[in-house]
């Protein structure tokens, strides 16, 4: 062999380029991937040419666990999770994957020793922003903790190529721009474009009766479009498990095209292709608010068509003949209703498709989903007009009266005469405009169904779900949501890391109820002094950031109160800025007042059609434009709106919060997950009995949590007696006088009529009570400020909040659906020891 190698080439590499990791070899790989891959000699290479050379660095460690990864679950005929989640709201690879690799210091030093600063280079990712909100991020929470616990799972989604549009502030007003996320390549993800796959859409069915007498039903597509597969692995930490995360993209069948090319029809054709290739092109930003568009049921089949295709053809290659085994090596769990189309799509698929007599097909596929719920908001459930679904998915329409029929056959022997009951259950809504309910037909598929707190759990089996409830109460369960410790705290809060790694070793990453080791040091004066001076540098780089971004210069020593979340009526944005008003009016009162001096910042995006709560970021930019120019206020209080928050922004932030705000109106938030990052960052919460807040009070202690509101059955009590808004107004002098305020143009230049839908909304209205919780609300944060200036004490109960996080990592709730919902096992990965291309 050797003496194949040209003279002066090393004969011997200590390491291999492509997967060793010494500091030696990463610099030798980095500089070669720059040379090699981006074509470029370092002098003239940019930041981003020294980026995707790092990245492709880092890629090749990944591709080395991630191919025997998959060549194990192969071998193995492993039992696999799937998640079908029309979101991933990823945030940037590169540093995530260095922490989960364990080479983030080696690389860092690498960078150094070749001139270059890691963290320039992180700061070049584009990060993919394939979600919304809180549903596509915990999707990819999942992602790392099932892999972190070595489960074969595949996350199977859509690869969009406009993410959630980027936030841009003009003027107070949010402005949508479009995200090329792709504008300079990706690195992460691998395109396979063999791995091809066709979805249907429109034209009509028709059935006969086969030569062997059986019933068959041809569904005749309007259209054919082809989802090509982008594979994107995703690393557990400090394991070698690479899992995949598969993504479609929508094309043009090429036969169609040379179909309409060769009746002349060469713009028929090209039209053709452009209308298949805008299935994937764009993310729709709607968070808990429905659109109903064709487009976005368009997307959901074809990528629920492509991950069912793609499992059954991974089934078959793993040598199985008939699918009859098919939920024994997949268990699918259904994010949201957006994927609940697959019920009726693995139905079709095995009877029409794979010619499986019906009650066998019904069996396999109950046992292949489970559910899970993620809102109550009436706006936010999923239904089709029957019209528009019958003329994209005929043959599922069939198939879905088939299920219901059945189904309410079931009803009918279990409460004979009840047909209100029917009414409520049936898959079709009837009342006026006929609907197919995609909850109903989640919930009848599949055999486990979960919501994601245990407050939201049981008002799914009071509420929206309740007569599925009392039919089958043993498919219900809990699942609370968690977040990864590794993207939200060893990445974005190195500081506090290095801090409690010291004290109680590193074992709380993998295990975060370790943390609880932490309690002791809550009394201990050295920790705590070094407890706060990582909360205070980590709020210094937040100001620097700020004041470079925005323009505003804050305190760092000032309170930083945070509300950073997709922007929504239900989470009361605008109940935190009467709080602010109050705070202001206060201080105009009494200009001596002697007030704990106070950042309050803001951060999320508003549906580019939902008015109010584009309105509200109006109106908080508006206050904020008053308030820091006031000379009054004398710097004792200041208001930011961050633009554009996302992933990466999220990761300045959580990091840098001394209060969290978490006040939506108590049964109307889920979960939240933010609640989680930030208390796991050492921030105390202002807080709801609301989703997870209430268990997160549980864990860390009601005297660490700052609780207001009315609770559930409070605000169901004052609805029962007619909620009467402007009676809290007119009998509160302050709150009146801030509604007032902002009505007669104060903060609109003395346009009276800007901000009116917003107050005219609270008097007369007032769906979400912020009327009905403000003084309590006002009360509650005068405690927060009192106990503020008390640094000791604040400091003993921010160790104690976060030596109670345990339960809220992913870890724990993924390990929740393995053993009550997907009975899967882990898998250990192992390296071979030889050749990464002889397996
Ligand atoms: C979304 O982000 C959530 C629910 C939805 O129904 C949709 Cl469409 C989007 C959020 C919940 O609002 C939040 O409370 C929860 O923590 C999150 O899903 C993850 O479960």
């Amino acid at each position: 062999m050797t003496s194949l190698i040209p003279p002066g080439c090393p004969t011997v590499l200590t390491e291999d380029d492509r997967t060793g990791t010494s500091i030696e070899t990463l610099r030798r790989a980095f500089m070669d991937n720059l040379f090699f891959i981006q074509g470029r000699f370092p002098e003239v290479a940019t930041k981003n040419d020294y980026y995707l050379a790092l990245a492709y660095t880092v890629r090749d460690r990944l591709l080395l666990r991630w191919l025997n990864s998959a060549k194990t679950y192969r071998d193995q005929e492993s039992r696999t999770v799937c998640y079908l989640s029309a979101e991933f709201l990823l945030g940037p690879h590169l540093g995530n994957n260095l922490i989960n690799l364990g080479l983030y210091e080696a690389v860092e030093e690498a960078m150094r020793q070749t001139g270059l600063n890691l963290k320039e280079l992180l700061d070049q990712e584009e990060e993919p922003g394939l979600g919304n909100g809180g549903l596509g991020r915990l999707a990819a929470c999942y992602m790392d903790s099932l892999a972190t616990l070595e489960i074969p799972a595949i996350g199977y989604g859509i690869r969009y190529e406009y993410g959630i549009f980027d936030q841009e502030i003009r003027d107070g007003w949010q402005v949508e721009i479009t995200d090329k996320w792709l504008r300079y390549g990706n690195p992460w993800e691998i395109p396979r474009p063999e791995l091809i796959l066709q979805v249907k859409f429109g034209g009509h069915t028709y059935s006969y009766t086969d030569d062997q007498g059986r019933y068959r039903v041809v569904w005749e597509p309007h259209q054919v479009i082809q989802g090509v597969a982008y594979d994107t692995p995703i690393l557990g930490y400090k394991v070698n498990t690479a899992n995949l995360l598969r993504l479609w993209r929508a094309e043009a069948v090429e036969s169609f095209d040379f179909q309409a090319f060769n009746t002349g029809d060469y713009y028929g054709a090209v039209n053709q292709k452009i209308a298949s290739e805008n299935i994937t092109k764009v993310l729709y930003p709607n968070d808990e608010q429905l659109q109903g568009k064709e487009l976005r049921l368009m997307q959901q089949y074809f990528f629920c068509s492509c991950a069912l295709q793609d499992m059954i053809r991974l089934y078959k290659q793993s040598g199985n003949k008939d699918l009859s085994r098919f939920h024994e090596k997949f268990t699918v769990q259904l994010n949201d209703t957006h994927p609940a189309i697959s019920v009726a799509e693995l139905m079709r698929l095995l009877v029409d498709e794979h010619l499986m007599p019906w009650e066998q097909a019904w069996d396999i596929t109950r046992q292949t989903f489970a559910y899970t719920n993620h809102t109550l908001l009436p706006e936010a459930l999923e239904k089709w007009p029957l019209d528009l679904f019958g003329s994209l998915l005929p043959r599922h329409l069939q198939i879905i009266y088939e299920i219901n029929q059945r189904f309410l056959d079931q009803v009918r022997l279990q409460y004979p005469g009840d047909n209100d009951r029917l009414r409520r259950l049936s898959i079709i809504d009837e009342s006026g405009c006929r609907y197919v309910r995609m909850a109903h037909l989640a919930a009848v598929g599949s055999h486990a169904i979960n919501g994601v707190a245990a407050l939201h759990s049981e008002l799914l089996k009071q509420t929206v779900l309740k007569d599925f409830y009392e039919l089958t109460p043993q498919k219900f369960s809990n699942k609370t949501n968690g977040v990864t410790p590794r993207r939200w705290m060893v990445l974005s809060n190195p500081g506090l890391t290095r801090l409690i790694t010291e004290r109680i070793g590193e074992d709380w990453v993998k295990h975060l109820d370790q943390l609880r080791r932490l309690e002791p040091l809550a009394e201990d004066r050295d920790f705590a002094a070094q407890w706060r001076s990582v909360k205070h540098e980590n709020k210094e780089r937040l100001a620097a950031y700020i004041r470079d971004r925005v323009g505003v210069t804050v305190d760092p020593h000032s309170l930083f109160s945070i509300l950073v979340k997709r922007i929504h009526e239900y989470k009361r944005q605008h109940l935190c800025v009467l709080n602010i008003i109050t705070l202001y009016q206060m201080l105009k009162d009494n200009p001596q007042l002697d007030m704990v001096p106070q950042t309050f910042i803001f951060g999320g995006k508003a549906a580019p059609g939902y008015y109010m709560a584009k309105l509200i970021i109006k109106l908080i930019n508006s206050v904020a434009d008053v308030i820091n120019h006031d000379p009054a206020v004398r710097d004792r209080l200041k208001v930011v709106f961050l633009p554009d928050y996302n992933v990466t922004l999220g990761q300045r932030v959580y990091p840098a919060a001394d209060l969290s705000q978490q006040i939506s109106t108590a049964g109307y938030e889920a979960s939240g997950t933010g609640n989680m990052k930030f208390a796991l960052n050492g921030a105390l919460t202002i807080g709801t009995l609301d989703g997870a807040n209430v268990e997160i009070r549980e864990e860390v202690g009601a005297e660490n949590f700052f609780l207001f509101g009315n609770t559930v059955e409070q605000l169901q009590e004052l609805w029962r007696n007619g909620y009467r808004p402007w009676e809290f107004a007119n009998s509160n002098p302050m709150l009146k006088r801030v509604l007032d305020l902002i009505g007669s143009g104060y903060f609109s230049h003395g346009d009276t009529a800007l901000f009116r839908p917003i107050v005219e909304h609270l008097w007369q209205n007032d769906r979400y009570c912020l009327l009905a919780d403000y003084q309590s609300y006002v009360d509650c944060h005068q405690q927060v400020l009192q106990v503020y200036q008390d640094q000791a004490q604040w400091t003993k109960m921010s160790i104690l909040n976060v030596a109670r996080m345990g339960k809220f990592s992913s870890d724990r709730a993924i390990r929740e659906y393995c053993q009550d919902i997907w009975h899967v096992e882990p898998v250990k990965i192992v390296l071979p020891a030889t050749s990464y291309m002889t397996p």
